[in-house]
């Protein structure tokens, strides 16, 4: 379907697909496999200018916004979710400074961040803190000019390989969700460590890593807007960072969709390709149906995102929900359109559905959307009434 992309949007769109089609199909399966970290491909992003996409021209970036960053983060997980988690993750760290940072701060670290000189990570989630984000026990103590942070984070998206990490911990426990504030904490910081890298069983390329903080002092500076704000900066980031996870739906859903079909085009049983079998195309047409949706409504919500709209939540996680709960079925039907074919690692389609299952776990479980949206719906109702 025509979506009416600009000549730079088109020029995007078309330099993703031919970096992922270039150089990252042929290595998935060889990352995938050595649990590689995708460095050459995040320089060749870098390069491209495509680790700035979001960032505004002033501070070393494109200057164009969620929706254009959705249409990269499409390409590249048409290709490999190992590869796109990393690219999206990256963003995932930069929202809390691009969204609340002082002007010191955007100065200091967005051009680092938009060349690629250093990547990013957002560590919220703990042991005790998943879906729960406000149970956070990682704390942070005002000590002079500095805080100093003790804790552990668990499940980080490029945990050990970022250079910047954006952290929320508690600097006053009385005050529960309110009592959270959100650092940036730079790597080799003292008594900044890595713990556990974790054996996953999808986008096993990117890095899965502990955090470890033991009496390590980050500069007051360093506080990302005002102390108590930190739940409100992880769930503003949140916001705007899900459609990036329903774009990496759409984007696994397509590459897993033309596997299946152009291996039902080859594929001949009882004398004829299976793609001329009704029960088949009844499964194609499902998903190429599913997948056009989706991908539908990722870009109007990233758009209205990029509005700058006050209140996206609903929004955001109904976009997230949609095309990853998409992502998971489209992958199992292209494992079963491809039958036997579709269960050997020699195709891609095992790794697809591998991969797919995390987009309903991270950045908030699907169940989760489902509260944001109910609760939202529950506001808008009794406001009408
Ligand atoms: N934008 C602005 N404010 C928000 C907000 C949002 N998106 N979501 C919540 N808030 C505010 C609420 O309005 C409330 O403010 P008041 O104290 O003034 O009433 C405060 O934050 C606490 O909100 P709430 O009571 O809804 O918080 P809960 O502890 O019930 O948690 C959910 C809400 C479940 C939505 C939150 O914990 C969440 O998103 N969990 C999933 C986290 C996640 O995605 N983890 C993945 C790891 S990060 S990759």
């Amino acid at each position: 379907m025509d979506y009416f992309l600009d000549e730079e949007q088109m020029m995007i769109k078309d330099l993703a697909r031919q970096i992922a089609d270039e150089k990252v199909m042929p290595i998935r399966a060889e990352l995938d496999e050595k649990e590689e970290f995708p460095w050459e491909i995040m320089k060749l992003l870098a390069q491209s200018d495509f680790l700035g996409i979001y960032i505004p021209e002033e501070y070393g970036g494109m200057g164009r916004g969620g929706f254009e960053f959705c249409l990269a983060v499409e390409e590249l997980s048409r290709a490999c979710l190992g590869v796109s988690t990393t690219y999206a993750a990256n963003a995932l760290g930069t929202y809390p400074i691009l969204l609340y940072g002082s002007e010191e701060q955007k100065k200091k670290y967005l051009p680092e961040i938009a060349s690629g000189k250093k990547l990013v990570a957002f560590a919220l989630t703990e042991a005790n803190a998943g879906s729960d984000a406000a149970g956070v026990q990682t704390t942070a103590r005002l000590e002079g000019n500095e805080y100093v942070l003790n804790g552990t984070k668990q499940w980080i998206t490029n945990g050990g390989e970022a250079g910047i990490y954006t952290v929320i911990a508690i600097t006053d426990k009385s005050k529960g969700a309110r009592g959270a504030s959100a650092f940036i904490v730079e790597k080799d910081t003292p008594g900044f460590t890595f713990g556990k890298k974790e054996n996953k069983m999808g986008i096993r390329s990117s890095s899965t890593r502990e955090l470890i903080f033991e009496n390590c002092r980050v500069p007051k500076e360093n506080l990302i807007g005002k102390p108590g704000m930190g739940f409100i900066v992880a769930m503003k980031t949140l916001d705007s960072s899900r459609t990036g996870v329903g774009a990496q739906g759409v984007g696994v859903a397509q590459g897993a969709y033309e596997a299946a079909a152009v291996y039902a085009l080859e594929r001949q049983q009882f004398g004829q390709p299976i793609i001329s079998i009704q029960a088949v195309q009844h499964i194609l047409a499902d998903m190429a149906t599913q997948i056009e949706a989706a991908r539908a409504l990722v870009y109007a919500v990233a758009k209205f995102i990029d509005t700058k709209a006050k209140d996206v939540s609903k929004e955001s996680a109904m976009a997230k929900l949609f095309a990853t709960d998409v992502a998971m079925k489209v992958t199992v039907d292209a494992v079963q359109v491809m039958g036997g074919a579709g269960y050997m690692r020699e195709y891609p389609v095992e790794k697809m559905m591998r991969d797919a299952k995390i987009l309903q776990i991270y950045e908030g479980t699907n169940q989760i959307q489902r509260n944001v949206i109910g609760q939202a719906l529950v506001k808008e109702t009794a406001k009408k009434k």
